[in-house]
């Protein structure tokens, strides 16, 4: 059997979308986390979809006319306004009484998501708009060449947080977006990553049966940014998890449950060594990122199980 035929078989009995929506052929880098998840993102969202996506490496890749990689509608906007077009989208599709039949994705980066337009998230959110926001989180602004956000993580080392002899990497901690937009009260909230497909696609398809907005964040290691081999993204996505860096979880109505709970976390060295923007922290600096790791998941464990955005609801 071919290994294409393998693949086919292997999608059939998972009940995959054996369609590719987000074809090959794209000029992302090798091992790019981001674009392995768009992939695995629009077989869930299925052919019936309209995408709205901001500037960004995976716009800059997949859609260089006239190609484009999109077996969809695909609509590129600035970083300000995705959300603003995928509410009016949202909009005439309810006037045209077809809402029902199409997956609106609004996908942006996370320069995109956390800084520059989170203003528009946020609206688009209050106001109720029926959409599933993606955000890839790269943690940098991967396209332009690595520059900080407001979800590169504390002490990593990017052309704007350069690690020299006046700061040793970003001295900011990441913006917790996922829980500041379960604040505003919507129905779901998802981080999802590539090492863990089946979640994903789970969690993919229940954003999507939501009557109103659902926001999706994926964790997306990005060799150029990162500083990391390209045969190790899979590896990092999934040791993010293992060390509690990025903790899988859904918040549904205002309640938080974990996908996956790491009891005994790995050590952060461990995901650290294998990338060049931490290779210069000491031993010290190392404690205070674990640290930092470390009180931002007992927060998480505190607030589980609980209707802690009840307020809201
Ligand atoms: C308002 C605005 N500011 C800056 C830019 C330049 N720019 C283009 S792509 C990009 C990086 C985007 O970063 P992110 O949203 O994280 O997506 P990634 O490239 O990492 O996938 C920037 C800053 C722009 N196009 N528009
Ligand atoms: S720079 Fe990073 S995010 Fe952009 S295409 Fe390359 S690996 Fe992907
Ligand atoms: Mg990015």
């Amino acid at each position: 059997m071919t290994e294409e035929k393998k693949l086919q078989n292997s999608e059939k009995i998972a009940g995959l979308n054996s369609e590719e929506l987000f074809s090959s052929g794209h000029r992302a880098c090798a091992g790019c986390g981001e674009a392995l998840t768009l992939r695995h993102i629009m077989k869930a969202a299925g052919r019936n979809a309209i995408v709205v996506a901001a500037t960004g490496c995976m716009e800059v890749v997949s859609t260089p006319f006239p190609q484009t990689a999109w077996g969809v509608p695909f609509i590129h906007v600035a970083f300000e306004n995705i959300a603003a077009v995928a509410s009016g989208i949202d909009s005439a599709l309810k006037m045209q009484k077809k809402r029902q039949e199409i997956n609106l994705l609004a996908i942006g980066g996370d320069g995109s998501s956390f800084d520059i337009g989170f203003g528009s998230l946020s609206g688009a959110l209050e106001r109720g708009h029926k959409f599933t926001y993606v955000c890839t989180d790269t943690e940098v602004y991967s396209n332009t060449g690595a520059q900080r956000s407001g979800a590169t993580p504390f002490l990593a080392n990017t052309t704007t947080s350069p690690a020299g002899k006046k700061i040793h990497g970003k001295i900011e901690p990441k913006k917790p977006l996922p829980l500041i937009v379960a604040s505003h009260g919507i129905k779901y909230v998802a981080t999802v990553s590539i090492a863990n497909f089946f979640d994903l696609q789970n969690k993919m398809h229940k954003a999507l049966a939501i009557d109103g907005p659902s926001f999706v964040i994926a964790y997306c290691p990005c060799p150029i940014g990162w500083q990391h081999d390209n045969s190790q993204t899979i590896n990092l996505a999934r040791l993010a998890v293992q060390t509690r860096v990025f903790p899988l979880y859904e918040i549904e109505n205002g309640v938080l449950t974990f996908s996956q709970k790491i009891d005994e976390p790995k050590p952060l060295k461990d995901y650290f060594q294998l990338q060049g923007r931490f290779k210069h922290l000491s031993e010290e600096e190392i404690v205070q990122a674990q640290a930092y790791v470390n009180a931002r998941y007992e927060f998480l464990l505190g607030i589980e199980g609980k209707k802690s955005f009840d307020v809201l609801y």
